[in-house]
């Protein structure tokens, strides 16, 4: 009974069975891996890593799916993206969001595997590695951390905000429409934090830890889990012209806990 459920929702629950297998593997390997020096690269300059880890987790993930689902694309960061071979699925995976954070300090990295079905969310997970915190979302039944539901916060007030930013240097520093807007907000927010990775950034506002995110740069592999993570949570995200967030490009992002403070701080800071 339960197995034709399954194929009713068209493999939807076996994928999402297979990823959650799969991310805690990942994860239970990294907490064991140990770095050299030799084992970390720079990609695009010296503020942009890669690490033998990276890539092997990337590879071990792209491995098991698709050898379970070989008709679906994988878009990752460390390789090519394999195309939709007709079955409409992708799948959307950052081997390690915080690849900074995994070399210096060894935690507030995560992994993170999203799957959709064309434009339309099928499930996010987010697992921050070192505090052993899986976060997860299938689309139309909730967030959860764990075994606990999860929601945004229900402040409202600007003052009362805390905002969120992987990227101190690209949100209020480099050019960009936006910036006189969101050094304004960061003025009148009850705070600024950064930590460093977009997927456990977004997870702390579906959760209730932060209350805003901004990303200037954000590729699909760093937000298409979380997203689902945090609308499941109640919260909204597009990108910071108000235009939705798309799915396949790297794109700003604008997240905030409901879509009420996403609509005001976008007319209030950002232009619109
Ligand atoms: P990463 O760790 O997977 O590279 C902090 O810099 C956050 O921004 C991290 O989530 C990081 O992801 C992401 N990031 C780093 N460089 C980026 C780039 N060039 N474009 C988009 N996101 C980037
Ligand atoms: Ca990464």
């Amino acid at each position: 009974m339960e197995r034709s459920g399954y194929h009713r929702r068209g493999g939807a629950a076996e994928r999402f069975d297979l990823a959650h297998s799969a991310i805690l593997r990942a994860g239970a390997i990294l907490r064991t891996a140990r770095l050299e020096a030799g084992n970390i690269q720079e990609k695009t300059g010296h503020q942009d890593l890669v690490t033998y880890w990276d890539k092997e987790t990337e590879r071990s993930l792209r491995q098991t799916i698709s050898e379970a689902f070989p008709q679906d694309a994988i878009v990752g960061e460390e390789y090519p993206a394999a195309l939709d071979g007709g079955s409409g699925v992708s799948w959307y995976l950052d081997p390690i969001d915080g690849t900074t954070n995994f070399v210096s300090q060894h935690r507030n990295y995560a992994v993170s595997i999203g799957c959709w079905r064309g434009e339309a969310p099928l499930f996010g997970l987010v697992l921050d590695v070192e505090r052993q915190a899986l976060y997860s979302a299938v689309s139309g039944e909730g967030a959860w951390c764990g075994g606990k539901a999860i929601r945004t916060s229900s402040r409202d007030t600007t003052s009362r905000l805390l905002l969120t930013t992987p990227g101190v240097l690209h949100t209020f520093l480099r050019p960009s429409p936006q910036r006189d807007g969101l050094i304004r907000l960061a003025g009148d927010v009850r705070g600024v934090r950064s930590l460093g990775s977009v997927a456990l950034e977004l997870c702390a506002v579906a959760a209730g830890e932060a209350d805003l995110f901004i990303a200037l740069r954000s590729s699909p592999w760093d937000h298409n889990a979380a997203r689902i993570i945090l609308a499941e949570a109640g919260g909204m995200a597009s990108r910071l012209d108000g235009a939705p967030l798309p799915v396949m490009e790297r794109s700003t992002v604008l997240a905030a806990n409901s879509a009420q403070v996403h609509k005001r701080i976008l007319m209030d800071y950002c232009g619109l």
